[in-house]
């Protein structure tokens, strides 16, 4: 062969192998819009003295269970990349303009009742609650009186403070994990608040923490209830264990506690069914898909997901989960989708359960922790 076509044959060689690196090696678009996931957990990684079970505090994990679990230390992705994903800021723009807006029209100068009666009304729409709003604006008043306060900015930072004084911050808003073996958590809620779609998130969040998860399919009323679960965890990357359509939930749930502990998984979720109008049956069959998972393990948490778009109909339903299912946390979904967001205040006073996730959009990473400085903050700032 003459020398020049071996040249252009291995410049041509070359020239393929480095455009086939660059392509591999790049990141997706996907990847750059990904929070670094370490920077802003949505599940914090239990440090060994907060890792409460239902049984109460428990020992320190194993060193081998550590070192199989332990976080990467560093974020995964540049700093520069977090700026595309949109802030909590802006997911509850809608509640901060409503807010901001109803405070800037009550202000004309000096606050006098009509003023006070324009913010109340603000907080009552907000959907805060009407003892709770009258509560509040009482407690303002008499601030804004005190320290001589008369503008909207002004009343806006006081409101900001007593919001937070009025979330528990002493309350405990970790997710509960096993110090050994598989950690189960039950997802309850009335159906389209969000159940399988927080169980997505929530397995995509554990899969970046290099836990192993399965899903439960526990849903077995609502028709494709365990085609959509699956869809998720295709994406998450999580088995999911199912029977057919119609089944006993129970029966679902213990198949996978069992699947998931024969192959050592380290969290199990179970999507349950949500339908209101068999109410009683449904809170039995939630204790049972409990019961049955009680016979070889334990529930570690029962997360509780609510609408935030249902506003106060949402509480009452709430209501009525939490007493029958031993709740330990609530999800409080859609928060991106409403102006009223003062519902998490609602929730809170009135359930006594600590609200420990909020979803904020429809895409896999759209879950974040809740904090009540941080949620106020973003509300009010
Ligand atoms: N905007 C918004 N939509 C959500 C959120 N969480 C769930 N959804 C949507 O709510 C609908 C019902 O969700 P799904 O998970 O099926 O509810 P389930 O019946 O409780 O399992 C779906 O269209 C979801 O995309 C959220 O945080 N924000
Ligand atoms: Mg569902």
């Amino acid at each position: 062969m003459p020398e020049g076509i071996v040249t252009e044959l291995l410049i041509g060689v070359a020239l393929v192998a480095i455009l086939g690196a660059v392509f591999f090696l790049a990141p997706t678009r996907r990847d750059r819009t990904r929070r670094p996931k370490d920077a802003d957990p949505v599940i914090a990684p239990p440090k060994p003295e907060e890792t409460v079970t239902a049984e109460g505090p428990t020992t320190a994990p194993t060193a081998e269970a550590d070192s199989r679990r332990a976080p990467p230390t560093a974020p995964e992705f540049p700093q520069d990349a977090v700026a595309e994903r949109p802030s909590l800021r802006e997911r509850l723009s809608r509640s901060r303009k409503f807010l901001s807006d109803r405070l800037a029209d009550a202000f004309h100068g000096a606050p006098d009742d009509d003023t006070w009666d324009d913010v109340e009304a603000a907080l009552i729409q907000a959907d805060i609650g009407v003892d709770l709003a009258t509560k509040i604006v009482d407690d303002l008043r008499d601030k804004a009186r005190q320290r001589r306060v008369a503008s909207a900015d002004d009343v806006r930072a006081l409101l900001a403070d007593e919001l937070v004084e009025l979330f528990d911050t002493d309350l405990d808003r970790g997710l509960a994990f096993a110090p050994t073996g598989t950690t189960v958590w039950l997802v309850v809620g009335v159906n389209g608040t969000g159940k399988t779609t927080t169980i997505g998130k929530l397995a995509k969040d554990l899969k970046e923490r290099n836990r192993t998860v399965a899903l439960a399919a526990a849903d077995t009323f609502r028709a494709a209830a365990d085609e959509q679960l699956g869809v998720w965890g295709e994406r998450a990357g999580a088995e999911v264990v199912r029977h057919q359509h119609g089944a006993d939930p129970g029966a679902v749930a213990y198949d996978a506690y069992k699947f998931a502990r024969a192959r050592n998984l380290d969290v199990l979720l179970v999507d349950t069914a949500g339908r209101l109008h068999t109410k009683t049956p449904l809170m039995d069959e939630l204790a049972k898909v409990r019961r049955v998972i009680e016979k070889e393990g334990q529930v570690h948490e029962a997360l509780l997901v609510i609408d935030a778009t249902a506003g106060q109909n949402g509480l009452t339903q709430a209501r009525e989960f939490a007493e029958a299912s031993g709740v330990t946390g609530i999800v409080l979904t859609k928060l991106d989708g409403t102006a009223k967001g003062g519902i998490a205040l609602a929730i809170e006073q009135t359930l006594r359960i600590p609200i420990k996730l909020i979803g904020v959009g429809e895409a896999i990473d759209d879950i974040e922790p809740f904090d009540p400085k941080t949620f106020v903050d973003a509300l009010l700032s």
